[in-house]
């Protein structure tokens, strides 16, 4: 039985309560985290007509947005109003700017106000901005480099004295970079991220940030100094020593827009006048970390009164290549988490090794003083041998260290700055006098994404398990996602990202990570519609069209519109999603798939001693057959959204005959597949390849083989994130949740007992006797089989999204306890607000808390029960026997 948990005396008490409480604030709906573009307060906005969100606060049950009126205006107090808009419905995400054209580098003020359903209006939200980019032809400033080849291995100083005649009333910069810049004025690093301008397929488009830098200016002498490093663009890319993919010479853009109080203004560029020379860092490395030579830094040079000797050039200004100079549409990469080292120790080896109890990824902050030409060199490891030694083969070629050499003063705190790490453990050598842990502190370096779930359970090992899949996140997620961000590869994997996509949407906002990303998929798709292997693509023009991974194309676009309610990206995806399909349509002969080179369900399970024919091999282009419907589907899905019926019908076609095809050639007649394994069933069912009449038994039989395995999973890359979600689906929720909770290997507890602190790229990563995988791919930062982590919101907490009412407008809660749980709780932070689900077990009485926020609606499904409640916003509690 379902009883609603207030009862009526208590809901008159809390109702006369909360009026009480309205009444003395004033306002009983407001509105706040207000967003334009998915950022908050943007300073590089390119979009003619930018998109406005906004939150709705209400204590008020069943609350619904009426009509939202919107206020636009150049002045922080919008005292000229330059655009005004009243809508009467209840979109509160991704409004449309429809006003007046809206000019370059400028700062519009906006804010907000709304009408419920209940005839409240709320207060104007607090004024926010968003600014505008620059558009090609503002650009005054040339590229400037150091005169000559740009062979130096170090990083150049580049630097220019400014005088500023006059009060600054604003003062905007403008800096990108090829290479990776960090800028100063007057002495203090401008902004704090890091890896500017961000890594994207350089060739196609650089981004440029934006900084408000009014604070460090003042009338008289200025000085800006700008360190450049190699970072993608020029640096080592690739498992294949390729370095200068993206050119050889590192350069540094800027322009800096004064405005000064009496309406007057400059404009300071970067040009010839500037002049540069070598500073400390003597080498900088994506992969290989950074050498710093305290011995060689020029005290004062980004600063005021400091007189350049001859070792300072003239620079020389280079021409403007055909990429184009957009703004960034995502979050930068900034410092998060810092962890203290937690204990010191010794190896069997000898080695002096620090553990900070995290596989993270960024980089050690370093606390030394010691003699002039001391070299210390810090070392990074994700794991320990058997043994206990520190053990980097995983890492193939990455040096992963950094070298700092001591100038013989003060204490010094160094940290690199054009090169990042992935470890748990850091080993150092050369440390002068005694290393204590306060010496060492370990920050967490990745795109500055608010979280946005929250997740746990009755089971520690499972939480583990959430923890080990948010770090996986953070580690793979600075600035691109990549498969890994230790070893010499860090490369955006296409198929990883689709793979993992809907679970980072949980964990993390990644709508404007998404969003810059997709830009690349779109940019680095060749002329024929395939799509690379990575992306942006350092690989070759023919690493690319593979199954599961191409179709990131179609699948990422796809869940940021369902998990973010944003149709813009399926509009700007569009093309893409078609493109891929068509392609795959070029290769196909009778709409059948069965040409090119596939991964496959990579890393599948695989045991020692085959001799039984254990390995859970699928055939790869029945795979790539189950994608190509998939990528269909979803391209119907894109059309359907955004009206384009001749597309709809002609892509059903289609996909009826790749269906056809799939059955005719990988299907008995009794609904046997050719490839007997998890994989091969999971897809084809997720996918609805099968007649509807055939599906119960093919789930049955991938029921079967999970049996036959002793409740363990066999499935690589492509099966796995749909396994527990096709056993949910066909009823077998017990067997989905024998798998999750399945402690031994293969399975997603086994790198969790052996200690994992996150997701491992293989399920043996580290094999049951204490040695290693294979070292050439053994990374144990991997995020890919951390796509359970949907399921686990999706059918623990019963937190899901509703495809026809996208962003989480309208929410079905539908938590299906198991595998012995007796509560889980979850939260997430949606476009909307947030929503929670939590239940507890006990006496045989299900309960469970949710709350819906302001406009939006839940469905809520009880356990056993199938009956659906339909609720509005606000917190309520149900109960049913269980
Ligand atoms: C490796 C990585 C990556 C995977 C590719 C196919 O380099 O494991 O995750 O996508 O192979």
């Amino acid at each position: 039985m379902n009883k609603n948990f207030l009862t009526s005396g208590k809901l008159t008490l809390l109702i006369f309560l909360f009026l009480f409480t309205m009444n003395a604030f004033g306002q009983k709906i407001s509105v706040k985290d207000l967003t334009v573009e998915h950022l908050v307060n943007p300073f590089s906005i390119d979009r003619p007509n930018p998109r406005f969100s906004w939150k709705m606060i209400s204590d008020i049950k069943n609350t619904k947005q009426r009509s939202y009126e919107i206020k636009l205006g150049n002045s922080p107090k919008i005292e000229k109003v330059l655009w005004k808009t009243t809508v009467d419905n209840d979109q509160s995400v991704l409004v449309n700017y429809n006003g007046p054209q809206l000019s370059s580098k400028t700062k519009y003020y906006w804010q907000v106000r709304v009408k419920d359903n209940h005839g409240n209006t709320s207060a104007w939200s607090p004024v926010q901005y968003f600014q505008t980019g620059l558009k090609p032809e503002d650009w005054q400033a040339k590229w400037i480099a150091v005169a000559g080849k740009d062979t130096s291995l170090a990083s150049p100083l580049l630097r220019k004295e400014i005088n500023l005649k006059k009060q600054v009333r604003s003062a905007t910069a403008y800096i990108t970079a090829k290479g990776l810049y960090e800028a100063s004025i007057n002495g203090s690093r401008v902004g704090n991220a890091y890896f500017a301008p961000g890594w994207t397929s350089y060739k196609d488009h650089i981004q440029y940030q934006v900084y408000d830098v009014k604070e460090s200016l003042k009338k008289g002498v200025n000085v800006i100094g700008v360190m450049l490093g190699d970072g993608w663009y020029k640096g080592r890319i690739g498992f294949g020593h390729q370095k200068q993919f993206y050119g050889d010479t590192r350069a540094l853009l800027m322009q800096l827009e004064v405005e000064y109080t009496d309406g007057s203004k400059e404009t300071i560029v970067t040009d010839n006048s500037w002049k540069t020379s070598y500073g400390p860092i003597l080498a900088a490395n994506i992969y290989d970390g950074e050498t710093y030579d305290a011995r060689l830094e020029i005290q004062g040079w980004n600063n005021i009164g400091f007189k350049e000797n001859t070792n300072w050039k003239p620079v020389q200004e280079m021409a403007f290549g055909p990429e184009k100079l957009v703004g960034m549409s995502g979050p930068q990469v900034t410092k998060h988490e810092e962890f203290k080292a937690l204990k010191i120790f010794k190896t069997p080896k000898g080695e002096t090794v620090v553990d900070f109890g995290q596989n993270l990824v960024g980089w050690v902050m370093l606390k030394a003083k010691g003699p002039a030409g001391t070299r210390i060199s810090i070392s990074h490891a994700e794991v320990l041998t058997k043994e206990g030694n520190f053990y980097t083969t995983n890492l193939r070629t990455a040096k992963q260290q950094n070298n700092y050499i001591l100038k013989g003063e003060a204490e010094q705190l160094f940290e690199p700055h054009f090169s990042f790490q992935g470890f748990r453990y850091v080993k150092i050598d050369g440390y002068p006098g005694e290393l204590r842990l306060e010496n060492l502190t370990a920050v967490a370096v990745y795109s500055d994404m608010k979280t946005s779930g929250k997740f746990s359970t009755s089971n520690p090992l499972l939480n583990q398990l959430q923890h080990n899949i948010s770090w996986g996140q953070k580690g793979n997620f600075v600035d691109v996602p990549t498969d890994c961000p230790q070893r010499d590869e860090r490369l955006g994997w296409t198929g990883d990202a689709q793979a993992f996509a809907l679970t980072a949407a949980y964990n993390m906002d990644v709508s404007g990570f998404f969003t810059k990303w997709l830009k690349d998929v779109s940019a680095d798709q060749l002329p024929n519609g395939s799509v690379p292997f990575v992306v942006p693509n350092v690989l070759t023009q023919n690493d690319a069209g593979s199954a599961g991974w191409a179709d990131v194309a179609t699948i990422v676009p796809w869940d940021m519109y369902v998990s973010y309610g944003d149709q813009g990206i399926l509009e700007s995806q569009y093309n893409s999603m078609k493109k891929w399909v068509d392609y795959i349509s070029s290769m196909a002969k009778n709409n059948l798939w069965n040409t090119g080179f596939h991964f496959g369900d990579w890393l599948f399970y695989r045991p020692n001693d085959d001799n039984d024919g254990r390995a859970a091999v699928t055939d790869k282009y029945m795979i790539a057959q189950t994608f190509y419907a998939h990528s269909t589907h979803l391209l119907i899905n894109a059309a359907e959204v955004l009206g384009k019926t001749d597309d709809v019908k002609k892509y059903n076609a289609l996909l009826a005959q790749i269906k056809a095809a799939y059955i005719k050639e990988n299907m008995t007649p009794n609904g046997k597949l050719i490839s007997n394994t998890q994989t091969a069933y999971v897809l084809a069912l997720q996918f609805d390849m099968l007649p509807e009449n055939l599906r119960a038994q093919a789930a049955q039989r991938l029921v079967g083989n999970v049996k036959d395995y002793g409740n363990h999973l066999t499935t690589g890359f492509l099966g796995t994130p749909y396994l527990c979600h096709v056993l949910s689906r066909f009823g077998h929720e017990d067997v989905a949740y024998d798998l999750l909770l399945q402690e031994s290997y293969p399975s997603w507890l086994y790198p969790v007992k052996m200690g994992a602190t996150t997701i491992w790229e293989r399920w043996d990563g580290i094999k049951q006797d204490g040695t290693f995988q294979t070292a050439d791919m053994n990374s144990f930062n991997h995020y890919a089989y951390g796509a359970i982590g949907d399921w686990m919101y999706k059918n623990i907490a019963g937190i899901n999204p509703v495809v026809a009412k996208p962003g989480y407008k309208a929410i079905l809660i539908a938590p299906r306890p198991g595998g012995k749980l007796t509560s889980a709780s979850a939260e997430l932070e949606t476009v909307y607000g947030k929503v929670k689900s939590s239940w507890t077990i006990a006496d045989g009485i299900f309960k469970l808390n949710v709350t819906v926020p302001a406009n939006a609606t839940a469905t809520i499904v009880l356990p056993g029960t199938g009956k659906k409640n339909e609720i509005g916003s606000g917190s309520y509690h149900f109960e049913s026997k269980y």
